[in-house]
């Protein structure tokens, strides 16, 4: 599809030596988190905060109106939020983990259970802080990168009930994600939700969605599930959140916004305790976190992601890339999802060990063959404490929203396939630091054997580096 939109504001890339490449992941210890992005020629490490906004967002910006209480941006963005998703109360929060630590400390007391979909790494931690136990309620495909079920953000009712009846009173929430990130950013279908939410009601427990991701999960239910087809993604959106007694957003993903994050809610004592709670962690209720003009640009936001050329022509970049990929025989999780392609590396690189981190070295070996940051999403993330994992183990190549064009993401195929090639020669690595919360983000590694010489200075390549 070509993009519905055109380039006016533009930052200069350029593809570092390979030399600087090499020398640039030894120093972030094998970890992309920890690369400068001025080492990054394309960086594929996340789609959150890093879309480009549009002229509109920014006009908007203009008009923030800076007040510390009252400010008449919050009743904007909340107007924005009551129209595109129904809910009562809006409570911004600087980004989507603000609003899962208000949400996790309100509704939940010391042992009781939150039943999810797989897990998020941020979502998990703060119900786990709050004394929380998480119980993965995912269906089974979600866990299976060959299966191509389309709906693998579902939950699986029979595993839900069993957990409903055998905790019924210490159940917290429900927690329900849209693009289900750690399965590879599939949806869930509106007919699961409804099912979801008829359980929740019968045991009188409340159903709050991770809601990042709505406007493309309401796209895949359009053309996926019978019977949407030909509802617009703004009703798709409404019938979604009314499922729902609230939601939690990061909006630096499908909102288009380099910053912020919201707690929706319907039920009035809910939402009267997170306003108690945001002025300890986040801001007086009518900023959370956010500037006037970040809360203006979100409430525009808002309503571009129900635009839908503009998730169409996303989704389908994402299917480009992951077409390109196949083509290379690269083994990749399907269906694709919303907003990444993700690599499955066991497949990738069979010759090494769990324990030694094949997708974190696949990351890194990827990063030194052509710039292209990515992102591990393997036991390094998923593992929790000394518990044993098997779970997905994948490397994840996230789109920025409405930033790259097909000739870049041709360039990423090109300098996968590459490493593809070389693949028997990338090394597994040890963990030689591991922060105590959510160690993905600053663990360092070593190779156990030299990272091959993937790192070639094509001609083309050059090229590029030279116009800086
Ligand atoms: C990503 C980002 C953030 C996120 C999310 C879902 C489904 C909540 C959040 C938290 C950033 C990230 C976060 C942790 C580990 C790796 C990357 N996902 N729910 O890249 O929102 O970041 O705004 O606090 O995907 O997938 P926020």
């Amino acid at each position: 599809m070509v993009p519905p939109f055109k380039i006016k504001v533009v930052e200069p890339i350029a593809l570092p030596s390979a030399a600087q490449r090499r020398e640039a992941i030894e120093q972030a210890g094998y970890n992309t988190f920890l690369l400068r992005s001025e080492d990054v020629f394309i960086d594929l490490l996340t789609d959150s905060g890093t879309s480009a906004v549009s002229q509109e967002q920014r006009a908007a910006m203009e008009l923030g109106d800076e007040a510390y209480a009252g400010s008449r941006s919050f009743f904007n963005l909340e107007r924005a939020v009551r129209e595109a998703y129904g809910y009562r109360h809006v409570i911004p929060a600087h980004q989507g983990r603000g609003a899962e630590h208000l949400l996790a400390q309100i509704l939940v007391e010391p042992g009781q259970i939150v039943p999810s979909n797989l897990y998020f790494t941020t979502s998990r931690e703060h119900v786990e802080l709050a004394g929380g136990v998480w119980v993965d309620v995912s269906v089974p495909e979600a866990s299976d990168p060959v299966s191509r079920f389309p709906f693998k953000g579902n939950i699986d009712l029979a595993k839900l009930e069993n957990v409903l009846r055998a905790a019924d009173d210490r159940i917290a929430f429900i927690r329900h994600e849209a693009c289900l990130n750690m399965a590879g950013g599939q949806p869930f279908s509106i007919a699961n939700l409804a099912a979801v939410q008829a359980r929740a009601r019968a045991h009188g427990v409340p159903l709050i969605l991770d809601a990042t991701r709505l406007s493309e999960n309401a796209l895949f239910v359009k053309d996926h599930e019978r019977g949407y087809a030909r509802h617009s993604l703004a009703e798709l959106a409404r019938t979604i959140a009314g499922l729902s007694d609230g939601a939690i957003f990061s909006s630096k993903k499908d909102h288009f916004v380099p910053i912020g994050g919201l707690l929706a809610l319907n039920d009035d004592e809910v939402a009267r305790r997170a306003r108690e709670l945001v002025v300890v962690y986040e801001g007086f209720p009518h900023y959370g976190g956010l500037a006037g003009h970040d809360m203006e640009a979100l409430a525009v936001g808002i309503r571009e992601s129900l635009h839908e050329p503009t998730v169409r022509h996303y989704v389908e970049q994402v299917a480009y890339l992951g077409a390109l990929l196949q083509d290379a025989g690269v083994p990749i999780v399907l269906p694709l999802g919303a907003h990444a392609v993700f690599i499955d590396a066991r497949r990738f690189t069979p010759h090494i060990p769990q324990q030694q981190f094949p997708a974190q070295a696949l990351a890194a070996a990827i990063y030194v063959a052509g710039g292209v940051r990515t992102m591990e999403r393997g036991i390094v993330s998923g593992q929790h404490g000394d518990e044993p994992y098997d779970g997905l183990e994948l490397v994840r190549l996230t789109l920025p929203r409405r930033v790259y064009t097909a000739e870049h993401l041709e360039y990423v195929a090109r300098s996968v396939a590459e490493v593809y090639e070389a693949r028997s020669e990338i090394p597994g690595l040890r963990m030689t630091y591991a922060p105590e919360h959510l160690r993905f983000f600053q663990a360092r590694f070593k190779p156990l054997a030299p990272m091959p010489n993937l790192a070639q200075d094509e001609p083309a390549k050059r090229e590029i580096v030279e116009t800086r």
